[in-house]
C-alpha cells in the first residue's frame, strides 16, 4: 500500500489485487498514536484507528496515547512523550507509526525525522482503504482524485514511491524529499492529472444523470441509506430488497452506490445504498465522492442506520459524524428515520433502553430480518403525505389505464359497474394528473 498511487496515464495504475500487496502489508506493523483530552475516553480512544489499520491489512504492534488538550503543532506529541514513543517503537518492533489525526505536513516531517520510521495519518489510511475497495471506474477515479489532492497539499513527490520497491503505507523515505525541481514538475503533472480526472468524472456523472433521469420518470419514492461504516446498510438493503450487495465485516466495504426497488403494501420504492461515513472523514473524499453521495441528497427519505450494539459513546460519536457529513453534502434537512440495527446483539433490557433513548427510532436486525414490519410501517407513514385518496371510474374500454394504475400503486379496491370499474386508490400526488380525466366528481 502506497501513499501515492498516481502513476503515469501511459502506465495504468495497478490496483492492489495481487497477493504481493497483502504480503507486503502483512509485514507492516504499526504503532497507533493519538491525543486525547479526556481520561475517561482513553480506554478505547484508538479502537477505531486500529480497526482501520486492520481493514487496511496492517497489524497493530502497540499504541500510545498522550493526554493533552491539543496536539503539539510541530511534533504532534510533546518532547518527553516522543522519546517514550521512540523506545516503544524499538521495543514493539513496529515499522510504521499511524496517527489518529490528520497531521500537518510539518508535524509529519518532524515525526519521521525524529522516529526514523514512516509516519502515516488517519487520512492516509482511509484513502488507502478506499483505493483498495474501489471497484467501479468512477470509484477508482474518485479515490485517485482524493489521493492526488492529499499529496498535492503535502508537496509530496508524485512518483517518489517508485524508487522504493518495497511498497506499503508510508514507505516514502523518512527524511529526504525529492529535489525542488522534481517537486515543481510533479506539481504540474499532478495538476494536469487532477484536471483530467475531473473531466472524466464529470462525464461519468452525466451518464449517471441519465440513469437517474430514467428512474425519475418512474417517479417512485426514493429512500437512501446513510450511516457509519459497518452499521449494516448493505445488509438492510439486501434484506429489504432481496438484493445481493456485498456485505463485509470491515470498514468501507461499499463504495459504489447501488439502487434496488422493493414493495410495501403494493407500492414500489427505490432504495439506495452508498458509501459509509466515518468520524473525521477526509475532506478530499467527501469532495471526490460528491457525485456518489448525491444519491443521498436526492432521496425523499434518509434511513440513518446505526449499530445499536456499539458502546454508547461510540454510537453517539458515530451519529454525530453522520449528521455532520449529511450537513456537508447538503442533505442536512432531509426527512430522516433513525434505524437502530443489530438488535439481535442486544439483551432485552438493552433493547428497551435503546428504544427509550431514541423513541423516534425503529429497532431492527437486518441480519435476522427482525423488526422489518415496524420499519415498513414507518416508511409508509413517512410517505403518507405524498399520496392522495381518489375515486376513479375506468371505462371497460380503457383497460390499459387500469393497468397503468396498478403499475403505479399496486393493489386497488375495485367494484365493477355497468359503465366501468370503480376504483378507490391512493395515488402519488405528483402523478395524480395522469388520471384527472377519470376522477369521479364526488371524490375530488
Ligand atoms: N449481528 C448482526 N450483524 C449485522 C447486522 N446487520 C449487519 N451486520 C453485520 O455487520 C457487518 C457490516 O455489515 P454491512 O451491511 O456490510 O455494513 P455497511 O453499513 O454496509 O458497511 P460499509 O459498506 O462498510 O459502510 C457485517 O459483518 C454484517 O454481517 C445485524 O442486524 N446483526
Ligand atoms: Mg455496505
Amino acid at each position: 500500500m502506497q501513499r501515492s498511487r498516481n502513476e503515469n496515464e501511459a502506465a495504468p495504475r495497478r490496483r492492489a489485487n495481487g497477493a504481493g500487496v497483502s504480503n507486503r502489508r502483512a509485514r507492516q506493523r504499526a504503532l497507533a498514536i493519538g491525543v486525547t483530552d479526556d481520561r475517561s475516553e482513553a480506554d478505547d480512544a484508538l479502537a477505531e484507528l486500529k480497526e482501520l489499520l486492520r481493514t487496511a491489512g496492517v497489524a497493530t504492534a502497540g499504541e500510545m496515547l498522550q493526554q493533552r488538550s491539543q496536539p503539539d503543532p510541530d511534533r504532534y506529541f510533546g518532547r518527553g512523550k516522543l522519546a517514550e514513543l521512540k523506545k516503544a517503537i524499538a521495543a514493539s518492533g513496529a515499522n510504521l507509526v499511524a496517527c489518529d489525526d490528520e497531521l500537518a505536513p510539518r508535524q509529519e516531517r518532524s515525526l519521521e525525522a525524529e522516529l526514523d520510521v514512516p509516519v502515516v495519518d488517519r487520512t492516509a489510511v482511509i484513502l488507502d482503504i478506499f483505493a483498495d475497495h474501489a471497484h467501479s471506474a468512477e470509484g477508482k477515479l474518485q479515490v485517485e482524485l482524493a489521493q492526488l489532492e492529499y499529496n498535492m497539499a503535502r508537496m509530496r513527490g508524485l512518483w517518489s514511491h517508485l524508487d522504493r520497491l518495497d511498497g506499503g503505507i508510508g514507505t516514502r523515505a523518512p527524511t529526504r524529499g525529492p529535489g525542488e525541481t522534481q517537486i515543481e514538475t510533479d506539481r504540474r503533472l499532478a495538476r494536469d492529472r487532477i484536471a483530467a480526472l475531473r473531466r472524466r468524472l464529470t462525464r461519468l456523472e452525466r451518464n449517471r444523470g441519465v440513469m437517474r433521469a430514467r428512474r425519475d420518470r418512474s417517479s417512485l419514492p426514493r429512500i437512501a441509506l446513510a450511516g457509519y461504516t459497518n452499521a449494516g446498510k448493505s445488509t438492510l438493503l439486501n434484506t429489504l430488497t432481496g438484493a445481493e450487495v456485498g456485505v463485509g465485516d470491515r470498514l468501507f466495504h461499499t463504495l459504489d452506490p447501488s439502487t434496488r426497488s422493493f414493495e410495501l403494501s403494493g407500492r414500489d420504492y427505490l432504495l439506495t445504498d452508498t458509501v459509509g461515513f466515518i468520524e473525521k472523514l477526509p475532506h478530499q473524499l467527501v469532495e471526490a465522492f460528491k457525485a456518489t453521495l448525491e444519491e443521498t441528497v436526492l432521496a425523499d427519505l434518509i434511513l440513518h442506520v446505526v449499530d445499536a450494539a456499539a458502546p454508547e459513546e461510540r454510537r453517539i460519536a458515530d451519529m454525530e459524524a453522520v449528521d455532520a457529513v449529511l450537513e456537508e453534502i447538503g442533505a442536512g434537512d432531509k426527512p430522516r428515520l433513525l434505524v437502530l440495527n443489530k438488535a439481535d446483539l442486544l439483551e432485552a433490557e438493552e433493547a428497551r433502553e435503546a428504544q427509550l433513548r431514541h423513541p423516534e427510532a425503529v429497532l431492527v436486525s437486518a441480519l435476522r430480518g427482525e423488526g422489518l414490519e415496524g420499519l415498513a410501517e414507518r416508511i409508509e407513514v413517512a410517505f403518507e403525505d405524498t399520496l392522495a385518496e381518489v375515486e376513479l371510474l375506468i371505462p371497460y374500454s380503457e383497460g390499459a389505464r387500469l393497468h397503468e394504475l396498478h403499475e403505479l400503486v399496486g393493489e386497488v379496491e375495485r367494484s365493477d359497474r355497468e359503465d366501468g370499474v370503480l376504483v378507490h386508490a391512493r395515488v402519488p400526488i405528483a402523478e395524480l394528473h395522469r388520471f384527472d380525466d377519470l376522477r369521479t366528481a364526488d371524490a375530488a
